[in-house]
């Protein structure tokens, strides 16, 4: 047995004498540095796990005008394709109406006299011209048009791959607005059409808030 443990000993001095050896050792040095970093960066990240990035988001469209009355609630889900569905109901809109309804770029309610003139124009990060959710070039809160039925209520479903709960299209502290007239969906041949599809004031809003995931 102490033949045997001198001439382990007596290959280890040589063997580390030798390149390979030298090559051998540097690898494990460097499989132990990358263990221990991924180790850091995966304990690390289940640590932020105490604030998930939202996928349920909601608005409560409680503040109408003098006349309008509208009241409603908008779901906002995250699906697994990176899209949005938006399911919502309005009701005390006009019989058989249908109304432009967009994100504004701002959660700022604050005016006493308007409180929706005060959420800005549509939600807009990359400076392109208005249109309809399918088109192309639109606004990121361009969602079209909701139509009214015979009682004045509003249900809806729209999937939409442009506005998002994170990153920079998130529509999370932004506003919901609805319009008293129909969005031309920027085919009105007008400025005004590029800007805001004329679709008129604004009649009810609420701010999209984070919802229960
Ligand atoms: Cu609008
Ligand atoms: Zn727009």
């Amino acid at each position: 047995m102490k033949q045997l443990s001198i001439l382990f000993l007596v290959l280890i001095v040589n063997c580390s004498n030798s390149m390979k050896m030298r090559t051998i050792i540097t690898i494990g040095v460097v499989a132990a540095v990358v263990l221990a970093v991924i180790i850091t960066v995966c304990t690390a990240t289940a640590g932020s796990s105490v604030s998930p990035q939202p996928i349920n988001a909601v608005a409560a469209i409680t503040i109408g005008t003098e006349k309008s009355q509208i009241k409603g609630i908008i779901r906002f889900t995250k699906e697994s394709d990176g899209t949005v569905t938006v399911v919502g109901d309005i009701r005390n809109l006009g019989p058989n109406t249908t109304h432009g309804f967009h994100i504004h770029e701002l959660g700022d309610v604050s005016d006493e006299t308007s409180p929706c003139g005060s959420t800005a124009g549509h939600f807009n990060p990359y400076g392109k011209t208005h249109g309809s959710p399918t088109s192309e070039t639109r606004h990121v809160g361009d969602l079209g048009n909701i139509d009214a039925d015979k009682d004045g209520v509003a249900s809806f479903t729209i999937k939409d791959s442009e506005i998002a709960l994170d990153g920079p299209n998130s529509v999370i502290g932004r506003a919901v607005v609805v319009h008293a007239d129909k969005d031309d969906l920027g085919l009105g041949g007008s400025e005004g059409s590029l800007k805001t599809g004329n679709a008129g004031g604004r009649i009810g809003c609420g701010v999209v808030g984070i919802a229960k995931n």
